[in-house]
């Protein structure tokens, strides 16, 4: 075909299928490489026509990879994304015929030339993934990279998705939706982390397409044999992550996109919300209830209600009089208070956030340059150009009022952004922008939109208190969104689909760089059974995020709303979370240094089970595996433990690894599995987490095989400043080694300066019905005392903390100890 004939048919092929039929759009491939320019060592740039095609070597196990089409030029390097700086590496550059190739000491990135082609190799020279045939293609200002698919080759990541964990086979678009009772099916969500993992027989790959503007990548829902991602416009730039494993794949995404930043402690305590609890005699009351009724809660939430007429910073006067009293007296029982926070900003020149956001200039203009103005719960707002540093630091200033009035933490709502009276419920994609860079439609800004709010709110609330870790928690996001808020899943309904449902999503969103997730628990929108919510809880124990929710005009849904049996079973979840407080901090802190997040589906973890894509069973930490029951009236469920040994935590029964199992799962026990070799940090139950010092700290043993060992650790600091960062934490590795008649617990010195708060030790064996006769310490018999020791069908961990096990002084952080029990 002639150019000219092609760029008829273009203009013809624009002009029919102008907007719903993109997809068969034409494609112009890159083709053969005319030249090429050494950049750097670590960089090489072909050049096909007018398509420019560059890779970088970014460090031995990622690679950027960029096209640009038009004058050759690519527009400046622009990332809402990528912070980090990774390593630079020595890259070995050699030609062998048509193919060049770029060596690092962990993959090979090998661009062959007629036409332009890439392939990316491991270190031992087998093939990760290559371009499909169409390679790199445009059609008008869309750009897309075709892959090829092999056979067993399979798909995780993708941030918010419902539906399977396994993506092959599906088409998934990116563009941030308010989307109320999605289904397995909904696709697009709120937020876009169009990140994710290949994983083969033999390996894993990662690729990262940073692209904020609409985008979609085809799991071979089109083809059998090939995959491809694309965005409505830009550059394409993607990030290519060797692996080899999927842990090293997360690394290195989250090297460059950053980790979640070690939130407050209190945020891991349970969180209670409702849209909304109002007027404050109704906070006052549900505040006194949990307390009545011994059901531990950190959290008290304020839904959109206790504003005057919607205004975002503004206390509604008629029910909520006296704010700072209330926040005050509920602090004084524990409570910390969250607000919700809208984009949205009523017009209204009486308003002092309206009025000094025109005067700064800092709201979205449309195109002709005047105010957008858009419905949302206020009615006409104004929306913060988020994009725009200025406005940023504008609105991170409005918190000041909010945080002297005793407000602990930021829901950010609406910021996909939802808009309800325009066609496509979000703002025109020609309204202007400001970023800090780049064109400026929103078209380029709407799926950075929300975690662009995040940031604007997670640095004003640090700048404004810097001794306190901001909690964030926000519907919208983009990759990366995790360095500011955590994330739950929207408006999700009470269905026990859903519960599985949230099950998938909390991992995808895990496994995509987000580890601080949840789900809105007992369903946001329709009316849970006893048993559903009760369910539903006991997963909350083990998502990041614990908090439950519901929809205005729903009936109440508190833990104690569904039967005094139900209470009783609910109050024992919760009280489950907080034993395992030191766990799951020592958890969230690997996930905040390291990027591995605490929920961790089987297959990205287990090497065994490459073909385990099950999304109703997985990791929790190092030490916990979890299966959680799903289905309504199941009081038994049927398990396949990871490799290593394993112990029912409830029965501390043993079982081999690598096995199915099935156990009981009465109505008041979600089964989970902690395994052989680990030291579980527990505390006694507290009804919020500040209630008192963690005393005494509570070590479950689950000893490992005779002859074996194993090693966790424990992660302490102040739990709510930044000195962690200069030092002042404590962690601590825990070793186990046994054999038959003896058991020994190493306590390594405390790695930082941290002095936790003085405290006894107690070790409680798991499985073991016998008493032991020594207990040396040191090579000294010094035990406190010897209480009746566990081994008996669940009582033992049930127990108040002084019930059973071993008690001991707890040994100076500065000195390493090891304990002896001898049977
Ligand atoms: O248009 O603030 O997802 O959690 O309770 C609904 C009211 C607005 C949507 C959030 C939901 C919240 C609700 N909000």
């Amino acid at each position: 075909m002639s150019l000219t004939m092609r760029f008829r048919c273009h203009w013809l092929l624009a002009l029919v299928f102008a907007f719903p039929l993109r997809g068969h759009a034409q494609w112009r491939t890159l083709g053969n490489a005319d030249s090429l320019r050494d950049d750097t060592p670590a960089s090489i740039t072909a050049f096909s026509g007018d398509a420019t095609l560059r890779i970088e070597i970014l460090s031995p196990t990622v690679a950027r990879i960029r096209a640009t089409k038009g004058d050759g030029r690519f527009a400046p390097l622009t990332s809402w994304a990528v912070t980090g700086k990774l390593p630079t590496t020595t890259v070995r550059k050699a030609r062998q015929g048509d193919t060049i190739h770029l060596r690092t000491d962990g993959m090979t990135v090998s661009l062959t030339l007629h036409p332009v082609r890439l392939k990316f190799d491991d270190a031992g020279g087998r093939t990760l993934n290559e371009d499909a045939e169409k390679g790199i293609a445009w059609s008008g200002r869309q750009v897309r990279a075709w892959k090829v698919m092999p056979p067993g080759e399979k798909y995780l990541g993708f941030g918010e998705k419902a539906g399977l964990l396994n993506r092959r086979e599906t088409h998934m678009t990116m563009w941030n939706t308010d989307i109320p009772a999605y289904t397995a099916d909904t696709d697009p969500l709120y937020q876009t982390i169009p990140f994710f993992y290949g994983i083969t027989d033999v390996g894993c790959y990662g690729i990262f397409f940073d692209s904020p503007y609409r985008s979609s990548f085809d799991m071979g829902k089109e083809s059998r044999s090939e995959y491809s991602f694309g965005a409505e416009d830009g550059d394409l730039t993607y990030y290519f992550f060797a692996g080899p494993t999927a842990a090293q794949v997360l690394e290195q995404y989250t090297g460059l996109v950053g980790t979640m930043p070690l939130p407050p402690r209190w945020s891991l305590g349970y969180q209670q919300c409702r849209w909304s609890y109002t007027p404050e005699s109704r906070v006052r009351e549900v505040a006194a209830q949990f307390r009545a009724l011994r059901i531990p809660c950190d959290v008290l939430y304020l839904d959109i209600d206790y504003m005057e007429g919607y205004r975002v910073f503004t206390w509604n006067g008629k029910s909520f009089p006296q704010p700072r009293t209330l926040l005050a007296d509920l602090s004084r029982e524990g409570f910390k208070t969250v607000v919700i926070i809208d984009p949205g900003i009523k017009v209204d020149t009486a308003y002092q956030a309206y009025r000094s956001g025109l005067a700064g200039d800092h709201f979205v203009r449309r195109k002709d340059g005047t105010l957008f103005v858009g419905d949302v719960w206020p009615g006409p707002c104004a929306f913060p150009d988020f994009s725009s540093a200025a406005a940023r630091t504008w609105w991170g200033k409005q918190f000041g009022p909010l945080i002297a009035d005793g407000v602990r933490g930021w829901w950010n709502d609406m910021n996909e952004p939802s808009v309800f009276n325009t066609l496509t419920k979000t703002m025109p994609l020609d309204n202007r922008h400001r970023p800090d860079w780049g064109p400026g439609g929103h078209a380029a800004l709407h799926n950075v939109y929300g975690m662009q709010m995040t940031r604007a709110t997670y640095e004003g609330v640090r700048s404004l208190s810097p001794d306190w870790r901001p909690f964030v928690l926000t519907r919208a996001s983009y990759a990366g969104g995790e360095r500011y808020a955590a994330a739950w899943t929207g408006d999700n309904v009470a269905s026990w689909e859903h519960l599985k449902m949230a099950l998938t999503m909390c991992l995808n969103l895990s496994v995509s760089g987000q580890p601080f997730v949840g789900s809105d628990i007992g369903g946001f929108i329709g009316y849970p059974s006893p048993e559903l919510f009760a369910r539903w809880l006991q997963l909350g124990v083990f998502t990041p995020l614990m908090r439950a929710h519901s929809a205005i005009n729903e009936r109440n849904k508190e833990p104690w709303e569904f039967g005094d049996r139900w209470t009783a079973i609910n109050r024992a979840t919760i009280e489950l979370r907080y034993r395992l407080l030191p766990y799951l901090y020592t958890v969230m802190e690997q996930a905040s240094r390291t990027g591995t997040p605490a929920m961790r589906p089987v297959v990205f973890t287990s090497p065994l089970h490459r073909n385990r894509w099950t999304g109703e069973e997985f990791f929790f930490g190092n030490d916990i595996f979890v299966a959680p029951v799903l289905s309504e009236a199941q009081t038994r469920r049927t398990v396949t433990l990871p490799e290593g040994g394993w112990y029912d935590f409830w029965t501390s029964q043993r079982y081999p690894g690598d096995t199915t199992i099935t156990v009981d799962a009465p109505a008041d026990r979600i089964p989970f599995f902690v395994r052989a070799g680990a030291a579980l940090p527990t505390q006694p139950v507290v009804q919020f987490t500040d209630e008192a010092s963690l005393d005494p700290l509570i070590l479950l043993l689950f000893p490992p095989h005779p002859g074996g060992g194993g090693t966790s650790d424990l992660y302490e600091d102040d739990g709510s400043s930044f000195e962690y960062a200069h030092g002042a934490f404590a962690r601590r590795a825990i070793g186990l080694r046994s054999t038959d008649r003896e058991l020994r617990v190493i306590l390594s010195a405390s790695e930082g300066s941290y002095v936790p708060p003085a405290r006894q030790l107690v070790l409680r064996v798991a499985g073991e019905a016998r008493r032991p006769t020594r207990v040396l310490v040191d090579g000294r018999v010094t035990p406190e005392r010897i209480m009746e020791t566990g081994g008996r069908e669940s009582a033992s961990w049930e127990e108040d903390a002084k019930s059973g096990g071993i008690l001991l002084k707890m040994p100076d952080r500065r000195e390493s100890v090891t304990v002896i029990i001898t049977y």
